[in-house]
């Protein structure tokens, strides 16, 4: 098993669900974190615990990843000591809205495309040449089971996680040669802020979508990131699909019903 112990560990979306898990988890091994996102407090809070909890090394970036300027400024104005990025988990992401194509709204296409994808590939883009010339890294890209089955109504959210499987397909592919890792994880039901977001804080319609079954939790995504990127050097996780025992798909949900 490889150590992280003072890695430096990049996490986007780490003010909440799965990416505040994954900062747990590498600080509890010892690694130096870099988390980013727009809530400035939740990230303020979460380094507060995560020193308190395991002495951790903490650089929060408030940063939007849909702002490839801002990215590319938060990424070259790194101090000296956190600019070698050991392990970049690309995280960050939404869905926002679940109405059939023709009836969409052009602000939740834009939301979810600028965020999954454009920020996604800037993160990546900046990041994974210093990786290159260094000659360490690995990059883990949160995806999911919508990227592999496209269900009614999830059109452009499934759109833009069949593009991130693409983007970690192919840059395993152009890292060939390298020995820079990539990883896509690629999870179904996780109760996070994830619903709430898609409906646009309409808690009573995201509290239904786990109702009567028993979900993924952000540490169950975190533990199997942690597992992919503490393989030994020679060993790559393309990609894991994970899902609630009581889900086999997108559709394909067992509810238990109490009256
Ligand atoms: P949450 O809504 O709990 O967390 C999403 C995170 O992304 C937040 O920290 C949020 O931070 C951040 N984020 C959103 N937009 C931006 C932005 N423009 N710039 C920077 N950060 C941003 O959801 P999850 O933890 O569930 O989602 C994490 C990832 O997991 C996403 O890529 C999602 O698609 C994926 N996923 C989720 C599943 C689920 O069922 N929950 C299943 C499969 C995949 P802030 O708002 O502070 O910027
Ligand atoms: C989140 C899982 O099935 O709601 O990516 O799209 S799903």
């Amino acid at each position: 098993m490889l150590s992280v112990q003072n890695q430096v560990v990049f996490i986007t979306g780490a003010s909440s669900g799965i990416g505040s898990a994954c900062a747990r988890i590498f600080a509890s091994a010892g690694a130096k974190l870099i988390l980013a996102a727009r809530r400035w407090e939740r990230l303020q809070n979460l380094a507060a615990a995560l020193h308190k909890d395991f002495a951790t090394d903490v650089y929060l970036l408030q940063l939007d990843v849909r702002d490839r300027q801002a990215v590319e400024s938060a990424i070259s104005n790194l101090p000296p000591s956190w600019s070698d990025i050991d392990i970049l988990i690309n995280n960050a992401g939404k869905s926002r809205g679940l109405d059939k194509l023709h009836q969409g709204q052009f602000q939740d296409w834009e939301e979810m495309i600028d965020t999954n994808l454009k920020g996604l590939l800037y993160l990546t883009r900046y990041i994974v040449p210093k990786m290159v010339s260094r000659n360490r890294g690995h990059v883990v890209n949160i995806g999911s089971i919508a990227g592999h089955y496209t269900y009614p109504s999830g059109n452009v959210y499934c759109a833009t996680k069949a593009a991130v499987k693409a983007i970690s397909e192919g840059l395993k592919q152009d890292l060939l040669g390298t020995p820079i890792r990539v990883t896509s994880v690629d999870p179904g039901m996780v109760e996070t802020e994830f619903s709430l977001v898609r409906f646009h804080g309409d808690t009573q319609r995201a509290s239904q979508v786990y109702q009567g079954l028993t979900p993924l939790t952000p540490d169950d995504v975190a533990d199997v990131v942690f597992f992919c990127v503490t393989r030994p050097a020679h060993v790559n996780i393309n990609q894991v699909i994970l899902m609630p025992v009581d889900q086999a798909s997108p559709t394909l949900i067992h509810r238990r019903h109490s009256n």
